[in-house]
């Protein structure tokens, strides 16, 4: 097998996927050998992710790269932000991994609002509202399981669990620390005014570790599993960290846009800003590899369009109950002709159609708490035409030419605020991730924001990830080596406004 190579695990909400990338005449070569559905699991009252359902495809992804012929040097985990699980002493689980769109934070703000002033924390961490932060979680959990916070030892993510789970080791990465809100953003390390003020304890919480580092090998029983033996290394853990560094910064000045269940759209800097007008804004800084930040907003995103084409499939993605009965919403749209499982080409189309038509867009404010995880998303969208006075989608060509024309409008916004922030315009947009394969997104993007969008690679977290796993091995002597090998090696698709 092929040893010269690194894996990449990247999990995210809706899916995950192993990616070998090796290095073929200074060019970077990737094969995807795993990909699998992620899903939540009700438990307890609560939305969460099925750890044993994330463990045994992680270790099947690893397998595989073996079956392709790949026997990886090292392997790096990404997943989504803000997520945790705890730990008792004795390394089992304490509680369950409740899932960010779970609704347990409902009501948290005004708890941690009584305790310091929002415009206060983000003078410390920097980090957007979201009710999802880590921090309003761990609120959530102080009131409804004391006891697991008293019986834990140690707080890890979820990349850091998986990491736990292949390694023995725990370390909690700097980048997917950043999300928790529990961070300084200036210092990188854990805020203790901030742990102090909201009682969370710090002896949960091992010394911040960063990008580049190892964790040593993988234990004998997983290589035993896997057939080979890599070392685990830390890359960006939190996806959008991974994929921010992929972005090829095509016409600069440029904005970044990772495409996926979210739109993360920002640019990447040198220091954090954590000033009033970056607060009223909602922009987060997020920590990136080697001390770059990232200035970006959390946009609704796919995670729409995904929602839609699952509930036309009658396909749950919380599992057990929420189940949305199959065939009511199909009657309800009037899809017709269509014949067989929606897929995305179908929902593009539709809304190609719609536009053809001359069909004008009702317009939704895609960031409203509403959409976050909504029973069903259609219902949601047409509720809120409705509620706004405007005209509710009848087909689904109107629907989703709301969503589209509902999303690239938010885009606008996003990109008028950074530009407004940071005393300049930008020149471009550079999509990456699956979302950069949404021709009609990014046509409409660029119409409506006024800029060439440069789209692609699709494949930019999984390519963020192999990149630092690469610095780490010395395939590279620094980033923008790296970036400049990613700009060669991909294509990238230019759509003018
Ligand atoms: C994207 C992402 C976002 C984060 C959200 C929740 O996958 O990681 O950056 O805000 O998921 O964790």
């Amino acid at each position: 097998a092929r040893t010269d190579c690194y894996a990449a695990v990247d999990i995210g909400a809706s899916s995950g996927r192993v990616v070998v990338g090796y290095l073929e005449e200074g060019l970077i070569r990737l094969q995807e050998v795993h990909r699998f559905d992620n899903r939540q699991v009700r438990r307890d009252g609560h939305d969460c992710w099925d750890l044993d359902l994330l463990s045994s495809e992680l270790l099947r992804g690893l397998a595989r790269c073996k079956e392709a012929g790949f026997a990886p040097k090292t392997v790096g985990i990404d997943t989504w932000g803000v997520d945790f699980v705890l730990l008792d002493a004795d390394d089992n689980l304490v509680g369950d991994a409740v899932a960010y769109r779970d609704g347990r934070t409902a009501g948290m703000y005004a708890v941690a609002d009584a305790i310091m002033a929002p415009e206060e924390l983000y003078r410390h961490c920097g980090l957007q509202r979201q009710p999802f932060n880590t921090i309003y979680q761990l609120l959530a959990l102080q009131r409804e399981h004391p006891e697991q916070l008293e019986a834990a030892d140690t707080f890890l993510m979820i990349p850091d669990y998986l990491n736990f789970l292949l390694t023995g080791q725990k370390a909690v990465e700097y980048t997917n620390a950043s999300t928790t809100g529990l961070l300084n953003a200036e210092t990188g390390a854990w805020d203790e005014t901030v742990m102090a003020a909201f009682a969370i304890p710090r002896r949960l919480f091992p010394n911040v570790t960063h990008a580049g580092a190892s964790l040593g090998p993988v234990l004998p029983e997983v290589a035993e599993a896997i057939g080979y033996e890599p070392r685990v290394v830390l890359p960006a853990t939190h996806d959008t960290g991974s994929a921010y560094l992929a972005v090829p910064a095509c016409e600069p000045p440029a904005v970044f846009l990772s495409s996926g269940t979210w739109s993360l759209l920002g640019v990447e800097n040198r220091s954090p800003i954590c000033a009033e007008p970056a607060y009223r804004a909602n922009f987060t800084n997020e920590g990136g590899y080697h001390f770059r930040y990232r200035f970006l907003k959390n946009i609704m995103g796919l995670w729409m369009i995904q929602s839609i084409r699952r509930e036309l499939n009658g396909i749950t993605y919380v599992v057990d109950e929420k189940a949305i009965r199959k065939g009511r919403l199909h009657q309800y749209m009037r899809v017709e002709g269509l014949g067989h499982e929606v897929d995305f080409p179908d929902l593009i189309k539709a809304a190609d159609e719609a536009e053809a038509a001359g069909v004008i867009a009702s317009i939704v404010n895609v960031n409203d708490d509403r959409f976050l995880a909504p029973d069903s998303m259609i219902e949601e969208i047409c509720a809120a035409c409705d509620e706004a006075g405007q005209p509710v989608p009848e087909t689904l060509g109107e629907l989703m030419l709301c969503v589209y024309e509902s999303l690239a409008r938010c885009y606008r916004d996003a990109v008028d605020e950074l530009a407004s922030l940071a005393g300049h315009g930008y020149a471009s947009i550079n999509i990456v991730g699956g979302g950069c394969r949404d021709d009609h997104l990014n046509r409409r993007t660029a119409q409506v924001c006024g800029l060439p969008v440069y789209a692609g690679p699709v494949e930019g977290t999984a390519l963020g990830n192999l990149a630092v796993q690469m610095l780490a091995d010395g395939v590279f002597p620094h980033l923008k080596a790296v970036r400049a090998a990613i700009a060669e090696s991909f294509e990238v698709t230019k759509v003018e406004p």
